[in-house]
């Protein structure tokens, strides 16, 4: 038995990206033999585009030879509403009552639903005088887990709402050996259950806002092995920072490219240009600079890139500056410190010069 578990793919009929990623998922599923694909909540970004969606989605899952269980999230409980019917092999969780069989574990599911914590706690309760704690029993949950300190930006977009509010220790009466949640999407995260076993998000297989950075991830669960966060070769955002040095004999496009080339080639890259640079020595003004930059990482750049940057050759060339530089050359004080020294001189200058 072995379960590949994601959540908010946010799929919408014009975006591709998302479809690339279920494909990259279903391409994982048959690499790993696994015997379910688990979508815990979110997988179509409205409720009301679904119906158009399906013939889509059965095309995409339909090609395996495993299960699918899918889970209703904030953003798409609507859209199963009617009993939409997605093909065989594929299972949606409608009813906290009805759990979904597949070989030898149960896989229940709490669909989205706007209640409160108290509310969540009986129903859990409830939940857990159905479950048979001799089985292994996994719970699918779409919603914000209190214990971790999120911030709104780390589910979405999502506004000020509160979404199945939950605490670790409301699952402590169920006999589960995994919670597959869905709904945090900033990165893949886990968290021991008091009464036994873990609660996992696996973050979003594909980005939806900027602050999905890094390679996104999928959760692979095998019995009795720990659980696997697998790399997804899917869109993502990178944060990336070019530093500049006036004293440095580097060319900052050269690193540029470098840096480039270490990411992921499905990155979309969001770079930061900082510091001061010798626009003599470089042969380019802080406009060229910039173009070049531009030009260099093309298509790569997620947004314009943040500029935090300044020529400074009138310093560099500066009598006053020079002197005080050769002299600082000369004396025997750590290199390290002689970098800072530099640096607050450069900053005086740039004050007294403005
Ligand atoms: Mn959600």
């Amino acid at each position: 038995m072995s379960v590949l578990h994601t959540a908010d793919l946010h799929l919408t009929e014009k975006d591709e990206k998302g479809w690339a990623a279920l494909d990259e998922l279903v391409r994982l599923a048959g690499q790993h033999k696994i015997s379910a694909l688990v979508i815990s909540g979110d997988l179509f970004d409205h409720g009301t585009e679904a119906e158009k969606m399906r013939g889509r989605l059965r095309a995409a899952i339909g090609s395996g030879d495993f299960q699918t269980v899918i889970l209703p999230g904030n953003h798409d409980h609507s859209a199963y509403r009617s009993g939409l019917y997605f093909g065989e092999n594929v299972t949606v969780i409608n009813n906290w009552q009805e759990p979904a069989l597949i070989e030898d574990a149960v896989i229940w599911g709490l669909p989205y639903e706007q209640i409160s914590g108290e509310k969540l706690v009986s129903r859990l309760r409830e939940m857990a005088a159905l479950m048979n704690p001799d089985q292994a029993n996994y719970l699918l949950f779409h919603g914000e887990l209190l214990d971790a300190y999120f911030s709104r930006e780390d589910m979405g977009d999502e506004g000020n709402l509160r979404y199945m509010p939950a605490r670790l220790s409301y699952f402590a009466p169920l006999p589960l050996q995994y919670v597959l949640a869905g709904h945090f999407h900033s990165r893949y995260a886990s968290w021991k259950l008091p009464g036994g076993g873990l609660f996992i998000y696996p973050g979003s297989p594909v980005a939806v806002t900027r602050r999905e950075t890094g390679v996104r991830k999928a959760n692979l669960i095998s019995a009795g092995e720990v659980p696997l966060e697998i790399p997804l070769n899917t869109n993502h955002y990178e944060e990336m920072v070019l530093e500049l040095d006036p004293f440095s004999h580097e060319d900052p496009l050269e690193v540029l490219d470098h840096k480039l080339k270490l990411t992921h080639p499905l990155a979309k890259i969001l770079l930061t240009v900082q510091g001061l640079f010798d626009g003599s020595a470089l042969g380019l003004t802080e406009k060229e600079l910039v173009a070049a930059i531009k030009k260099r990482a093309g298509e790569r750049f997620a947004d314009e890139p943040g500029l935090e940057l300044a020529d400074v050759r009138h310093i560099l060339e500066d009598d006053l500056f020079r002197q005080f530089k050769e002299k600082l050359d000369q004396t025997d004080c750590p290199g390290e410190q002689k970098e800072k020294i530099k640096e607050m001189l450069i900053s005086a200058f740039r004050v007294v010069k403005a």
